[in-house]
């Protein structure tokens, strides 16, 4: 198989991710990060089912997010994924990501669009992320029981039991569409109020809930890295999310509080950039060198156009042989690859230390090639903005009284099992283990209040 030109691989898919939210400029941060979020309500009045719609822009030339956790206060009237049918119709998100493909400059734009429906919560009935029937599809994007709703729809997915331990979501809402021919899937993962998401994301129950976006099997630390066609994710990018207030035969999916003001905090970081160049490091080919090119223009300091940049290129003229799409010749192409220069691929993971792009540090540049191995290179952007929204001209606020099947803070949430007992707390425990950080090939998304995740850039 020609390893260069691998098919966006099921497994190596992190295709989408997004995202949501603004930020500021982070003193020490020395690209540039600065998410803007807008988020609207179909109706602010008191105690009822309303839409609302959340836009994230994150512009062109700013460093592209690594993760994302938005908070919905807790007076907010949420039903619990239990009381929805399985596969209703709960919402859709559209989303405009820029994506590098086969080695070229970032600059595809890619519209994607997802159908989001309310999706199973029982976590011993899974299925896989990957293909273990063989039969060429994901096993999540089968539909092996034929009742018309897709694997990963109405059977949860195995892989949030590794990316979430045992934090359980009281709502799961999913949308699987195809990619350049893959089918992704997206998910938005609703925790109860003072779960712990990931270190970096504050756990306080005052926050609300923390709902978090998860794109393809971003996080999980037992998938490896393979080869693929999109080979950088970057800005801009743009995504629009609507969740639904009520289903089209009248169900309730959010219900507005009682009269007051209420904030929807978003906890965002940016990704690494270890020489200030203003690229990340995911996206940027030389990494502690300053580029004298844009990697979003075709050879714009990169005379041969194999992606290395003239900065740390050993050689840029075409017409000596400069050009290479894969230079160090280990399976992945120049700018979808970790270390560009130092072979880490499938196969030297065998053979020597350096593993399959393994990067401990999480900073997307890896291990092989890493100068600093345990400890990241580059700051981590950072934007915590809220948005504040007030139901009905204002007040002293509280849940909602009329929505029986919202989930009552403090109740364990369904889903283990027959629901009939859960053995987590969704409290704080243990750890999720979300990468903040890192991923190319991700995109991803987020909506009213999701968050998301990208893990570390695994391959092209
Ligand atoms: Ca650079
Ligand atoms: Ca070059
Ligand atoms: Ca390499
Ligand atoms: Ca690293």
């Amino acid at each position: 198989m020609n390893r260069r030109l691998l098919p966006l691989a099921l497994s190596t898919l992190a295709v989408l991710a997004l995202i949501t939210l603004f930020g500021h400029r982070d003193g020490a941060w020395a690209g540039t990060f600065n998410p803007e979020l807008q988020i609207t309500f179909e109706s602010t009045t008191p105690e009822t089912p309303s839409d609302f719609t959340s836009v994230f822009n994150l512009p062109k030339g700013d460093v592209n997010f690594a993760g994302v956790v938005s908070f919905i206060p807790k007076e907010w009237g949420i039903v619990r994924g239990d009381k929805i049918p399985v596969g209703a119709d709960v919402g859709f998100l559209t989303a405009q990501a820029t994506l590098g493909l086969i080695n070229g400059a970032c600059k595809d734009v890619v519209p994607v669009e997802f159908e989001m429906k309310n999706a199973s919560l029982d976590r011993n009935d899974t299925v896989s992320f990957d293909d273990k029937d063989d039969n060429k599809t994901a096993d999540y994007a089968d539909d092996k029981d034929k009742n018309d709703i897709l694997d990963g729809i109405d059977h949860y997915p195995e892989f949030l039991n590794i990316v979430f331990k045992d934090q359980q979501p009281f709502r799961r809402s999913a949308g699987i569409s195809p990619v350049a021919g893959i089918p992704i899937m997206l998910q938005f993962l609703i925790f109860p109020p003072g779960t712990k998401i990931h270190d970096e994301i504050p756990s306080d129950e005052k926050l609300g809930y923390p709902t978090v976006t998860e794109l393809q099997n971003v996080g999980d630390t037992s998938a490896e890295p393979e080869p693929g066609v999109i080979t950088d994710f970057c800005t801009p990018l743009l995504s629009r999310n609507t969740s639904f207030g009520k289903t089209p035969d009248g169900k309730q999916l959010f219900v507005t509080p009682q009269a007051g003001a209420y904030d929807f905090v978003t906890v965002s970081v940016g990704q690494r950039d270890a020489d200030g160049d203003g690229y990340e490091n995911g996206f940027d080919t030389c990494a502690y060198d300053k580029n004298v090119g844009n990697p979003r223009v075709p050879y714009d300091g990169d005379v041969d156009n194999d992606g290395l940049d003239v900065a740390c290129d050993p050689n840029d003229n075409p017409e000596t042989g400069g050009t290479n799409s894969d230079q160090d010749a280990d399976g992945y192409m120049n700018r979808g690859d970790n270390c560009s220069q130092v072979a880490n691929g499938q196969e030297e993971s065998k053979v020597a230390n350096v593993g399959n792009q393994s990067d401990k540090d999480i900073d997307q540049i890896g291990d092989a090639c890493d100068k600093n191995r345990d400890t990241a290179d580059g700051e981590l952007a950072k934007s915590d903005p809220s948005v504040k929204i007030t139901i009905g001209g204002g007040g002293t606020g509280g849940a909602p009284k009329n929505c029986p099947d919202c989930y009552v803070l403090g109740s364990a949430p369904p889903g283990d099992g027959n629901s009939s007992s859960s053995k987590d707390e969704g409290g704080s425990s243990s750890g999720v283990i979300i990468i903040v950080v890192a991923v190319i090939a991700a995109i991803v998304i987020i909506g009213g209040g999701a968050a998301l995740f990208m893990r570390r850039r695994r391959g092209s």
